[in-house]
């Protein structure tokens, strides 16, 4: 089949959190994202969410170089242009470098606009026979104030059933956070994250956390250093497992090779969309390094993308990919994406992501919008 994308319609969409989130660097309490839609002249629709945070914290986009990047490069190389596979219309975009994030939004909307006019789900367009049809899943809980609302956090998700819990951590809620989690949950599956708030010269302390049997340390060095962290995995008994710093599956090779970690977070938005992503999986799994899925605390949209990536096999850890009413109280799709026991289903059978917008709670949270046609930006 090919498609001809006629219009592109870009909505910055707000939803508050359900509770305030907190990271090495920084808190926030609610979050805009671009959720892209795509049309084509004879009425086949796709779409997806740009999950980039609205701050340059956790890598150099915003919402408004998203924004910018979509509306001015990717959306008109898209237009007006046949295309046949999600990775042909991603070759449309292909010299434009870096802008992940931006490039994921539109990404995923081919896939989906793809998937659905073929009347398949995306995770069997991504992973055939081989796609699960459900997929294990863990929470990631932001900073505390103290050890004791974070241990009622966790007591919270366990009850839910949820598989591992991953902590964020940063200078002065380290050791001792991870020490009070230790005691009261012995046996949990835990891990945490670092968001990259420490150097070479805190080996020391993160050996530390060496006794309290983590799954592994995310992203403990630079956002752009594989370097460093082969000289700390060496020091080291947790494995690290790299998120910030791998923006392909080129990046993952190089870092496997490096020994700069022994596990993969692929998060569909940092490595600029799903084609990269399962190329990620598909490297990790044939060189038997495990890979679980992270998340932007994506709205429906995004985050059935990632169910959809998570459902290939590699995907051997339970990753970040929780429940929506983890994070809000309302999402902006249906079905709702929901966990049991600890399990979110993939909808197989439904064509496309198989979450759908409706488009009233789309309007009601709507911040403003843009429509981009092969005759330019109409308001
Ligand atoms: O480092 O994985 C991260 C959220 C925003 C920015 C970075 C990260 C995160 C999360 C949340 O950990 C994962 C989720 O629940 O989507
Ligand atoms: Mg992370």
């Amino acid at each position: 089949m090919s498609y001809v994308v006629e219009r592109v319609d870009l909505y910055l969409v707000r939803l508050p959190l359900v509770r305030p989130f907190t990271t090495s660097s920084h808190t926030k309490d609610h979050l805009d994202h671009i959720i892209v839609r795509l049309r084509t002249h004879d009425g086949a629709e796709g779409w997806g969410e740009c999950a980039s945070p609205s701050d340059p914290y956790y890598c150099p986009e915003t919402v408004e170089t998203c924004w910018h990047i979509l509306r001015d490069f990717l959306a008109p190389a898209l237009l007006g242009q046949p295309w046949r596979s999600p990775e042909e219309a991603a070759e449309r975009w292909r010299k434009v470098r870096g802008n992940n994030f931006a490039k994921a939004g539109i990404e995923m909307a081919c896939w989906d606009l793809d998937a659905r006019a073929r009347g398949i789900s995306v995770a069997r367009a991504l992973g055939g026979e081989e796609a699960r049809s459900f997929i294990e899943s863990g929470v990631s809980l932001g900073i505390e104030a103290t050890p004791d609302a974070l241990l009622e956090q966790i007591a919270r998700y366990v009850e839910q059933g949820y598989k591992r819990i991953k902590m964020k951590i940063g200078p002065g809620h380290d050791v001792a956070d991870v020490a009070a989690v230790r005691e009261r949950y012995p046996d949990l599956p835990l891990m945490v994250d670092a968001n990259s708030a420490y150097t070479l010269a805190d080996a020391p302390l993160l050996r530390e956390l060496d006794r309290f049997g983590l799954m592994m340390i995310e992203q403990p060095l630079g956002a752009d250093d594989i370097i460093d962290h082969a000289q700390l995995q060496r020091q080291l008994r947790t494995p690290i497992c790299l998120d910030e710093s791998i923006h392909s599956a080129d990046d993952a090779r190089k870092a496997l090779d490096l020994g700069a970690c022994r596990i993969i977070n692929i998060k569909v938005s940092r490595l600029g969309g799903l084609a990269e992503a399962r190329r990620t999986h598909d490297l990790c799994r044939a060189r038997g390094v495990p890979v679980w899925c992270g998340g932007m605390h994506e709205f429906g949209v995004g985050r059935a993308a990632n169910v959809a990536i998570n459902s290939l096999p590699g995907f051997t850890l339970p990753g970040d990919v929780s429940g929506s009413d983890k994070a809000y109280r309302e999402d902006i799709v249906e079905p709702p994406i929901r966990a049991h026991a600890g399990r979110l289903p993939v909808p197989l059978d439904r064509p496309g992501l198989g979450h759908d917008v409706v488009e009233e709670r789309l309007r009601a949270a709507l911040v403003r919008e843009e429509t981009i046609t092969a005759r330019g930006v109409l308001v």
